[in-house]
């Protein structure tokens, strides 16, 4: 193609093409150009905000560069793709992680600063980009990063939602939820590309017909069409010119206003069309583990798959190789089930637009795509009415009951007459109305499945795909995929002295790509010097986060005192209800205590933080709790600062960076077997901070890895949770005694009006404690008291500290991505070559 060009035409390319250099002085000129011009401003009228801007253009200039060579090579190598489908992206603030990633940290840093700037308010200036709930979705931005470092060729697609996870504010101690307008002001991460536009279709019929070679044929007629645009999001590697893409999705009527319409009078109703599209990208649904079976949900799946499979098959086409080469080409990996439907739609192209056969379809479905799950709570298992799949794609109804036939023929002849056995199985519920198990399906037409620990990936074989495992045989189809955290971010960004520090301690920045490097740190545990500066750096990140929770809540907290965090998503079964139950013994404990009694107490700040879905009354209710004891405790003299709580409003990625490297002992106390994986507690123990848990998820391979002296574990295990559970429903179990005293604390008014709270200790009473704290309480104040004996030696502890970063290698997303690349997608590195810039 380039040949073709003529040779003038080429010279200026050369000659202008590659401008932007990476040095101080070549950033300073594109500052002050972007100043100037894309913000139309004058040196006399720049605020932090518009130096933000200004540094982010001229980064974007940058990256750009690097996308489009990282295209150009994979495009020209033509090897096998990955493609993460995610309806979410918690990607945070950008700015940061660009510059380190494209290694214009230092001379940005200088330039910036020459101009009259400091790089910490201009970072500060930028809002995250906040499209996800919580671990889902900031696990798809981690491994989004990893693949980037290590060369995949690999795209995420997901929605551009015009509104991400909501604001938290607190009012009277209760959550209040406020938009999150984030494109308010220019997003310059994203490259609109207004010209890649798809169709597509909802409703309809199907029409069936007898094509040329007489096979019997399906043709859906959708009638209401919505287009879906491209919104393109580089992703820079670390220490790599490879820059990936994340391709988000945005929806705009399809129509052109409707003129007629709206001379006839029926503007309200032209309009309301125009509205209903722009609807289905306008929101991020704010749950996690949670399923609402709203119909623009759906919508907003399929809208998001038949874009992004358009796209793949689109540029698997141009290679011009046979449809059975599709699995050569391209692996899809789905982000739990939200886009299931893309197995369908796949099988619906290749059947009723392309004319394969329906076997050889399915083959070739089967072998692309591969589905994480990342829960077994039934509430967040995805269906669908099936009057509603109906209605909204019939076609892919259709389809979904032959995938269900076809599977169940299959079964029924290896276990003949076990009509339970076809029941348990069927990716169709038979309850009235009949339901579409998205789990079942994404089972089904997927060649891998994998939990995210593993205690999780086990746990998925015996409970929720028990049946596929008869059918399927043990080890074939179902693997394990412990979940990693990139220490680009969660390290090197979050914690910039402790970065440091290891940077000198091990003599060069290697360990940021190979993370077992963090090894060499045991050799330097007992060195004085090393000790000291990794305290200090714990300690400055702890004032960091005491100004932190001062100008968010007003609460004053001694930076000397042990800071004891837990910050998630709110939920039953995350159990902040058990840690500030706790809190309250602590509370009344220390209240009993004499002056010197007291005077050898560990000072403790309990710091909270994290959202309730809006939905979600009970959780909203523990957000209270948790202030309406803050305000107690932190008023009440007399325990002499030994104990402060604060709940940190508006939880998300950049606060994130903040609290995680602060942290003494952090709190993952799941009831076991609940939570599949957990990702804050490796960034945690990554920071050398020590972690409270159950032995639950993660924190069991966390466990392994940095042994025995240096994590806190309790509670009952998985296997007894049934039973537990069994016994709090026909037995008479009385609560645990010291339980007994916090609830009736609670209940004489000691933290207000008891009345707010009843509904929530009824789920330990008339609930019957689904979530077993009475049968955890007891070992949970031991292991709390084991917490304050070890930070009384002071020694001992930053041992521990040290120790539990020098171990944490595993959980970098680079091996969780390396064993997906490996095991599942079966794809290889494709370093980009730097060219010219033609
Ligand atoms: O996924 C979380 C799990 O709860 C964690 O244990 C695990 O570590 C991470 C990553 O694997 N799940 C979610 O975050 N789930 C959601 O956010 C979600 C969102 C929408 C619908 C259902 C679940």
């Amino acid at each position: 193609e380039i040949a073709k060009l003529p040779k003038e035409t080429l010279a200026l390319w050369e000659k202008y093409g590659g401008d932007e250099t990476d040095d101080k002085e070549a950033f300073q000129k594109s500052f002050i150009r972007h100043v100037t011009t894309t913000l139309a401003r004058s040196i006399y009228n720049i605020d932090n905000f518009s130096a933000y801007q200004a540094t982010a253009h001229s980064v974007r200039d940058r990256l750009i560069k690097r996308w489009n060579e990282t295209q150009q090579t994979h495009t020209e190598a033509d090897s096998k793709r990955v493609y993460y489908l995610s309806l979410e992206f918690l990607l945070g603030r950008s700015l940061d992680n660009a510059l380190l990633n494209l290694g214009l940290k230092d001379n940005c840093g200088e330039g910036v600063k020459e101009l009259g700037f400091a790089m910490e308010d201009v970072l500060d200036q930028e809002v995250d980009a906040a499209l996800g709930n919580g671990g889902l979705g900031r696990l798809a931005a981690c491994y989004m990063d990893s693949l980037a470092t290590l060369d995949y060729p690999a795209w995420g697609y997901g929605l551009r939602y015009t509104y991400g996870i909501f604001q938290q504010r607190l009012k009277d101690g209760y959550q209040v939820e406020f938009p999150d307008y984030w494109l308010n002001f220019d997003n310059p991460w994203e490259l609109p590309r207004l010209d890649v536009v798809v169709d597509v279709k909802f409703y309809g019929s199907v029409n069936r017909y007898t094509d040329e070679k007489g096979r019997k044929r399906y043709a859906w007629e959708g009638i209401d069409t919505v287009q879906s645009v491209a919104y393109d999001v580089p992703i820079p590697g670390y220490g790599t010119k490879n820059c990936i893409n994340i391709r988000l999705w945005s929806s705009k009527p399809k129509r052109q206003f409707d003129l007629s319409r709206f001379n006839e009078g029926q503007y309200e109703q032209a309009v309301q069309e125009q509205m209903q599209a722009e609807n289905i990208t306008a929101v991020l649904y704010p749950n996690d583990n949670h399923m609402v079976g709203k119909e623009l949900r759906l919508k907003q799946q399929y809208f998001w798959v038949a874009a992004s499979l358009f796209d793949i098959v689109r540029r698997f086409k141009k290679s011009q190789r046979p449809w059975s080469h599709f699995p050569d080409q391209v692996a899809i990996q789905l982000n739990d089930t939200h886009p299931s439907l893309a197995i369908v739609e796949l099988q619906r192209i290749l059947v009723d637009l392309e004319g394969v056969d329906w076997d050889d379809a399915w083959e070739i479905v089967t072998r692309t795509f591969a589905f994480t799950n990342h829960t077994i709570l039934p509430e967040a298992m995805e269906r669908w009415p099936v009057p509603m799949v109906q209605y909204l794609l019939p076609r892919h109804m259709q389809i979904i009951f032959d995938i269900n036939l076809f599977f169940l023929q299959k079964v029924e002849k290896a276990f003949p007459d076990n009509r339970d056995l076809l029941a348990r199985l069927s990716i169709i519920e038979e309850s009235t109305p009949q339901f579409v198990r998205m789990a079942h399906l994404a089972v089904v037409g997927s060649h891998r499945v994998n939990g995210v620990a593993e205690l999780h990936s086990e746990l998925i074989k015996k409970t929720i795909f028990k049946d596929f495992i008869q059918y399927y045989g043990n080890d074939s189809k179902f693997e394990n995929k412990t979940n990693g955290i990139t220490p680009r971010r969660w390290l090197h960004q979050a914690n910039p002295k402790l970065s440091e520090l290891i940077t000198d301690t091990l003599g060069n920045k290697n360990w940021l790509k190979n993370l077992d490097l963090l090894k060499g740190l045991k050799s330097y545990v007992d060195n004085k010097d090393f000790r000291k500066r990794w305290v200090a750096a714990k300690h400055s990140n702890k004032v960091r986060l005491t100004e932190y929770i001062k100008k968010t809540t007003g609460i004053i907290v001694n930076s000397n005192a042990l800071f004891d965090v837990q910050v998630k998503r709110i939920h039953e079964y995350k159990r902040q209800f058990m840690n500030i139950l706790g809190v309250i013994h602590r509370y009344n404990t220390l209240k009993k205590m004499t002056s010197e009694e007291r005077a050898d107490v560990v000072h403790r700040v309990v710091i909270f933080g994290g959202k309730a879905a809006p939905g979600y009354y009970i959780a909203k209710l523990v957000i209270k709790l948790i202030n309406s004891v803050a305000e107690v405790v932190n008023n009440d003299n007399s325990i002499e600062d030994s104990l402060k709580v604060a709940f940190i409003p508006d939880y998300n990625v950049s606060v994130a960076e903040i609290i995680i490297p602060a942290s003494d002992i952090s709190q993952h106390i799941s009831t076991a077997g609940t939570e599949a994986s957990g990702t804050s507690n490796m960034k945690f123990v990554l920071n050398g901070g020590l972690i409270l848990g159950t032995v639950d998820g993660a924190n069991i391979e966390i466990h392994e890895e940095i042994g025995d002296d240096n994590i806190f574990m309790f509670g009952n295990l998985a296997h007894q949770v049934d039973d537990l559970r069994h016994a709090h429903r026909y037995r008479n179990v009385p609560m645990d005694p010291s339980l007994q005293a916090v609830i009736n604390d609670i209940e004489s008014g000691q933290f207000g009006d008891s009345r707010i709270f009843a509904p929530l200790i009824n789920t330990l009473t008339l609930g019957q404690d689904y979530y077993l704290i009475s049968d955890d309480f007891q070992s949970y104040l031991d292991a709390q008291k084991l917490v304050d004996e070890a930070y009384k030696d002071k020694e001992g502890w930053i041992t521990k500290s040290i120790l539990c970063s020098a171990n944490m290698g595993k959980f970098s997303s680079d091996r969780a991505i390396q064993e997906y690349a490996e095991r599942i997608w079966n794809i290889e590195p494709v370093p980009v070559v730097t060219k010219k810039h033609i």
